[in-house]
């Protein structure tokens, strides 16, 4: 193929790609999955991925490698469905990228440039894995990870240190940078709640003893912040906690802020355990009380969605991770899911669905007799049914 045949083909299968139409799969009652990912490296512009001057770049090679497409924070932005997408790159750094879709499932397209997010303090390494929250305050926020070297480690190649960056945008193009999260501990996985509490912003944290290790953290936690502008976990509490021999039983974090329902909050979370293989990630989710976003009042047993077929396999195997859903007016319920650190695929449900699935699933008894017994409990009532 010569320079202009190839650039054809590659214009075609790319289109092909983006307008390809997408199936529900799998069906369980609370959600339905999809036969393929909604975004991968492959659906990157190729304006991004090849110098497509022929003078330049005679045979088309790829300039620009993007390998990977995950753990997407998620917003309505008017009538379209925007995810602001971690965009990892071949050289392994991560960067903010959006793409948008006219219904939440298909045609996810990325706009032409990335997110260019201003510097703060030491320039980050890495950053990644944005929560969206549209606050009553007007601004539209995202809080992410960013990673720096662990300069006490130098001689470590791999030692790093997480804390939470704070951006807010109006237009998702233009971004403020707020000063980093200072907090006692490193932090990921920190998210905005979308309203005041007491008059404060309120976040939801990871406290972790080191960069990887949640140890001593405890689970999701909770701080009200005077000041967004110098945000400062003074006081945080554990309002989700891990347990031994659970989905969560290493690590959990929260993932895009809570929706609101007249029922209480709906939360999805993900869980870590470790097993032969290495580290287990799957979803789960919660519900809160309207009154008070800390007061757990439901929490399914188990998992909600975890790596399915092709899922499993990928940069980090073995996970599903959420950091974006999109609750439309009339109830419907987009959940952007990534699996194993490479791809994002989406599950749809409705607000009525999820918070059925909460307040009706048994909770986790934490010991395997009470798992039967919970087993015996659905079985009696449906072979006594009339
Ligand atoms: O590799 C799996 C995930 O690991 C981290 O999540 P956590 O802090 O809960 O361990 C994050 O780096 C996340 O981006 C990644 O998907």
């Amino acid at each position: 193929m010569d320079f202009k045949e190839r650039l054809a083909w590659l214009e075609r299968e790319h289109e092909a790609l983006i307008t390809r139409k997408n199936e529900p799969v799998y069906v369980n009652g609370v959600y339905e999955r999809y036969k393929y990912p909604i975004l991968t490296g492959e659906h990157a512009p190729l304006f991004w991925r090849y110098d497509l001057d022929e003078k330049t770049n005679p045979f088309l090679e790829e300039r620009f490698g993007i390998h990977a497409t995950f753990n997407s924070g998620a917003i309505k932005w008017g009538d379209k469905y925007v995810l602001v997408v971690r965009v990892e790159a071949a050289d392994r750094k991560s960067f903010f990228a959006v793409a948008e879709s006219p219904d939440g499932v298909d045609n996810f397209r990325f706009w032409d440039r990335p997110i260019t997010m201003p510097e703060y303090g030491e320039p980050a390494t890495n950053i990644y894995d944005m929560r969206l929250t549209a606050h009553e305050d007007g601004w539209i926020y995202g809080l992410f990870c960013v990673e720096r070297k662990d300069h006490d480690n130098e001689a470590d190649l791999s030692a790093a240190t997480a804390c939470c960056g704070i951006a807010r945008t109006k237009d998702l193009v233009n971004w403020e940078r707020l000063p980093d999260l200072k907090s006692r501990s490193q932090q990921r996985n920190v998210c905005l709640h979308p309203e005041f509490v007491d008059g404060k912003y309120a976040l939801y944290t990871r406290p972790q003893d080191g960069f990887i290790d949640a140890g001593s953290g405890g689970g999701i936690g909770w701080a009200l912040i005077d000041d967004i502008t110098a945000a400062e976990v003074k006081e945080e509490k554990i309002i989700n906690l891990r347990h031994y021999h659970t989905i969560t039983e290493v690590k959990n974090g929260e993932g895009p802020h809570p929706i609101k329902t007249d029922k209480g909050w709906l939360h999805l979370a993900h869980g870590v355990r470790g097993c032969a293989s290495g580290l287990r990630y799957v979803l789960y989710m919660y519900m809160t009380a309207l009154d008070d976003p800390t007061r757990v009042i439901a929490q399914p047993a188990g998992f909600f969605i975890a790596p399915d077929g092709g899922e499993f396999i990928g940069d980090v195997m073995n996970v599903t991770f959420a950091n974006g859903w999109i609750a439309d007016p009339d109830g419907k319920v987009f959940i952007y899911y990534a699996s194993s650190d490479t791809r994002m695929h989406v599950a749809t449900s409705t607000v009525d669905r999820l918070v059925d699935y909460c307040l009706n699933t048994e909770p986790d008894g934490l010991r395997t007799g009470l798992t039967v017994e919970r087993l015996n409990r659905l079985i009696d009532k449906n072979l006594n049914r009339k």
